[in-house]
């Protein structure tokens, strides 16, 4: 893709006309070199040409409506391939679009780079009043994994290289890179500037534990009477998926699945102990963490919600991350896939069991909770108006039939609900909220997860989460993705029936007939009031494989301020009261 050109001001026909190339040619080579197949972003000054050259170059570009939903596209991409996800944004306010998305990637260990384009180094060091000004450099620093700016043409490769490195190897995350419009602009020497690019080889090398680290959590492991495995995002991550499964079945141990590595063994394992997730916790004597932190969504490890004698054994390729929340009896600082094959392959045939005391005492709150809920189920299906368990329970049915459609999932009461009601079976299949509980993730994740894919993607998002990112519904249009949005359309942020004190509507209220917004940018919009009317339009909307939107009309009183974590609200005085 090299540019050839004649020197500027050299007359034509000179003979020994040199071949010269700059950095946009440059950095499109380095992506290309580094096997990058999509980017995401906006487009303006000064990288729209960077998104022409890298897309005659063969890249994917993807053109968004806005930075944020570009960026969240390009974490996704980064969490399901393994590789850096990449996100192109323009100057200063695009930059800082963008820099959401980065800083969730990183909060969540995904690879990302985000590449900006950035104004005059000489205007804006000086704060002399540039075109979209602004020291985008010191911004990112305190939000990402590492910042790197580009200074000249010759170190773009450098720069690339650095910064796909440093978010894949390690715990991964997002990492920017700032290149000047000068340093796009610049022209140099071709075959200099080719010889300046490379290839990272190998650029998340595996961690093995010692076997001193991997014989203390086997003797820990095996003298547990309650053992425990959770299994995080990390562990899907990892794409270790066979060894998982073969540790988790050769030694029996119940476990539980975060969010993400839902689908990583299929929810309806024997082993899963998530419909007795609070049992299993207050019990549990011994726990092994697989890419999972001890943070928030883990209670920090703390009591009552965990047992307070439970002891810890962390899989992790971050060596900080132990005795972050507790202390860590058996730390593996490893990836998972290396660390579980060490496990397998030190632990002696018969060392580690489970007792049938604890499977059953797991068994039993299973079938308990099973039991309620389906009542609440049944209930919920003959609701009228409909209820999100009615509707989510059609979304359920019709998605068993489809294995392959990656499901995207925001909101509160919409997220809470679908992660207990829709099961997963295969590994990477889910992509939701993750470790900030952001909204606004929708639709870049499920353009990521087409784009990257290839796979039909249903998005079940609540409707002020889907507002966040609904223009995107746009590009999924443009690009003819085969992406099936179904809003939980219940008018509100929550619930959708706060009466307003004033003449304006409540802080909660809203109102929208989503499925209308599809139709003006040529997709299929569907209106659904029934479980039975969910069903159908998804049914239909999965076969055609086209863009579709399905507003999914939910009782406005159905629903709990903020689902399942409203006890993180403050209570003030209005507690008092
Ligand atoms: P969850 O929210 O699902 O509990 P977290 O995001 O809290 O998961 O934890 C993911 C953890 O996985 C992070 O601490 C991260 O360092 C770790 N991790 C990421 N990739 C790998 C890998 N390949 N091997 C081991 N640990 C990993
Ligand atoms: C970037 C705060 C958490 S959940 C939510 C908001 C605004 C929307 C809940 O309503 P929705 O779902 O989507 O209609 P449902 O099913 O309960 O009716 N800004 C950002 N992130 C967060 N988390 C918020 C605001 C929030």
């Amino acid at each position: 893709m090299t540019a050839v050109s004649k020197p500027a001001g050299e007359p034509e026909g000179t003979a020994e006309q040199a071949a010269l190339t700059d950095g946009i040619h440059l950095v499109v080579d380095a992506l290309k070199i580094n096997e990058v197949e999509n980017v995401y972003g906006v487009v303006g000054i000064p990288i729209t040409d960077l998104a022409r050259v890298a897309q005659a170059s063969g890249i994917r570009y993807i053109g968004f409506r806005h930075e944020s939903d570009a960026g969240h596209a390009a974490a996704a991409a980064g969490f399901l391939t393994k590789k850096p996800g990449i996100c192109l944004t323009v100057s200063a306010p695009g930059f800082l679009n963008g820099l959401v998305a980065l800083a969730n990637a990183t909060t969540n260990c995904f690879p990302m780079v985000q590449i900006s384009g950035s104004s005059e180094r000489h205007l804006v060091d000086l704060q002399r009043g540039d075109y979209e000004e602004l020291d985008q450099l010191a911004a990112a620093k305190p939000f990402v994994k590492a910042a790197y700016r580009v200074h000249r043409a010759e170190d773009i490769g450098r720069g690339i290289a650095r910064a796909i490195r440093t978010a894949a190897s390690g715990r991964p995350g997002g990492v920017y890179l700032d290149i000047p419009a000068a340093v796009l602009g610049e022209v140099i020497d071709a075959e200099k500037g080719a010889a300046s690019l490379w290839k990272v080889v190998d650029p998340a090398p595996a961690q093995l534990p010692s076997h001193e680290a991997v014989d203390r959590a086997i003797d820990l492991l095996a003298s547990a009477e309650r053992p425990l495995i959770v299994l995080g995002k990390g562990a899907a991550y990892a794409q270790a998926d066979s060894q998982v499964r073969e540790f988790v079945e050769s030694t029996g141990i119940p476990y539980l699945p975060m969010s993400m590595a839902k689908g990583l063994l299929p929810d309806d394992h024997p082993q899963s102990a998530a419909t007795a997730r609070s049992l299993a916790l207050k019990r549990a004597d011994v726990v092994l963490l697989v890419g999972a932190r001890l943070n928030w969504l883990l209670g920090h490890g703390e009591a009552p919600q965990w047992n307070p004698d439970a002891k810890f054994i962390q899989v992790d390729i971050a060596a900080n991350e132990m005795d972050s929340n507790q202390p860590i009896a058996a730390p593996l600082v490893g990836d998972v896939g290396s660390v579980l094959e060490a496990l397998a392959e030190r632990t002696k045939p018969g060392q580690i069991s489970v007792s049938a005391e604890w499977k059953d005492e797991l068994a039993d709150r299973t079938r308990k909770n099973v039991d309620r809920m389906a009542g609440k189920l049944a209930a919920a299906r003959e609701a009228a108006p409909m209820q999100f368990l009615g509707a989510l329970q059609a979304v359920r049915d019709v998605l068993a039939e489809h294995p392959n459609v990656k499901l995207v999932n925001e909101g509160a009461n919409a997220l809470d609900k679908a992660r207990s009601t829709i099961g997963m079976q295969r590994p990477r299949h889910r992509l939701d909220v993750g470790t900030w509980g952001v909204m606004g993730i929708g639709m870049g994740y499920a353009i990521a997860a087409a784009v990257e894919t290839g796979d039909p993607v249903v998005a079940v998002e609540g409707d002020s989460a889907f507002g966040f990112s609904g223009m995107e519904i746009e590009t999924v249009c443009r690009y003819r993705l085969p992406i099936v949005t179904l809003v939980l359309n219940n008018s509100g942020v929550y619930r959708g029936d706060e009466a307003s004190t004033t003449d304006d509507p409540a802080p909660t209220a809203l109102g929208a007939r989503h499925e209308r917004m599809i139709e003006a940018f040529g997709g299929k919009g569907y209106r659904a009031t029934t479980p039975d009317e969910v069903a159908t339009a998804l049914r239909e909307a999965l076969a055609a494989g086209e863009p579709a939107l399905i507003d999914c009309v939910i009782d406005p009183a159905d629903g709990t301020e903020s689902g399942n974590i409203a006890h993180l609200n403050p209570k003030g005085i209005s507690a008092k009261q």
